[in-house]
């Protein structure tokens, strides 16, 4: 943690963990409220997908405080620099449990709203829920040391897991999915690659205070890289397992399609209709 942030540097992050925790609160409340819009059997997923984001919002609050406890400034009005306050510091380890939770629960989501064979769902989730638990431990020592040395080593070890992840997800999957229709292949690549995207972003903005950069600097890129990084791994994320919840609801049931399809359609129109609105048929 730096000893000095500028005006400007201090801002951006307290803007950054503001948009942060309004995008996973109200994705959360989202996630809830369109349960009724897929099938039964996908449900299961959204409501993790509600719960990660529900996690994340909380732990944001516990950021925001800390974050706003560890700097004062004397100047008026929040203009001039920003100094670290006597005799409290910077909490890094709230991220660190928020990512222990949702990491796995991420994965969940994903295994879950594919609904494979119950003995394929287990096989993937015994090995990713403990290599995503590990790769957070891992990083955790790195990310509090202030050594280069334990950095790097801990940032290499928790690298081990993340390969492990993606070799799950890429090679394995892709092979257990050879019996699947083409259209939930296709999701699940998209998917997959949203995943790798965000999470790559991770190790990078962890290896920020490495690269030379000025320490204020770097501190404030890694706050705003992991603060970008779990809107989109978190409340992008959910939404897009939502997405694929109600296209296999439609693919699943064409009567269900129907309505909701219909329903769609008909939004528009609906306040011009008289009569009973066809929103109405769709609770189930
Ligand atoms: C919602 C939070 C998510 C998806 C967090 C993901 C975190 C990672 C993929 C972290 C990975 C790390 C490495 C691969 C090496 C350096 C240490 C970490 C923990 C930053």
């Amino acid at each position: 943690m730096p000893e000095q942030l500028t005006n400007g540097q201090y801002h951006t992050v307290y803007n950054l963990l503001s948009l942060v925790i309004a995008a996973q609160l109200f994705t959360s409340i989202y996630l809830l409220v369109v349960q009724p819009r897929v099938l039964p059997r996908y449900r299961q997923a959204l409501v993790v997908a509600a719960i990660v984001c529900g996690i994340a919002a909380y732990h944001y609050f516990r950021i925001f405080d800390s974050f706003r406890g560890a700097f004062v400034t004397d100047a008026v009005g929040g203009q001039g620099t920003y100094t670290q306050a006597a005799g409290s510091a910077f909490n890094e380890g709230y991220r660190y449990v928020d990512w222990l939770l949702t990491v796995p629960l991420l994965l969940v989501e994903l295994v879950v709203v594919l609904a494979l064979a119950k003995k394929l769902q287990t096989s993937l989730l015994v090995r990713l829920i403990p290599a995503s638990a590990l790769m957070i431990a891992l990083g955790y020592p790195g990310e509090i040391s202030g050594d280069n040395l334990t950095r790097n080593v801990f940032g290499l070890l928790s690298t081990i897991p993340f390969l492990y992840i993606l070799y799950v997800l890429f090679v394995e999957l892709t092979r257990s999915l050879d019996r699947q229709p083409p259209a939930v292949r296709q999701t699940v690549s998209r998917l997959r690659i949203l995943l790798f995207a965000t999470w790559g972003v991770y190790p990078i903005a962890y290896l920020l205070p490495l690269l030379g950069l000025d320490g204020a600097d770097a501190w404030v890129g890694k706050q705003a890289g992991y603060s970008i990084a779990d809107i989109l791994a978190k409340a992008l994320y959910g939404l897009l397992i939502y997405r694929i919840a109600r296209l296999k609801s439609f693919a699943d049931d064409p009567a269900f399609a129907e309505v909701e399809g219909g329903h769609d359609q008909a939004v528009s129109h609906e306040h011009l209709d008289e009569g009973q609105p066809k929103a109405a048929k769709v609770g189930r």
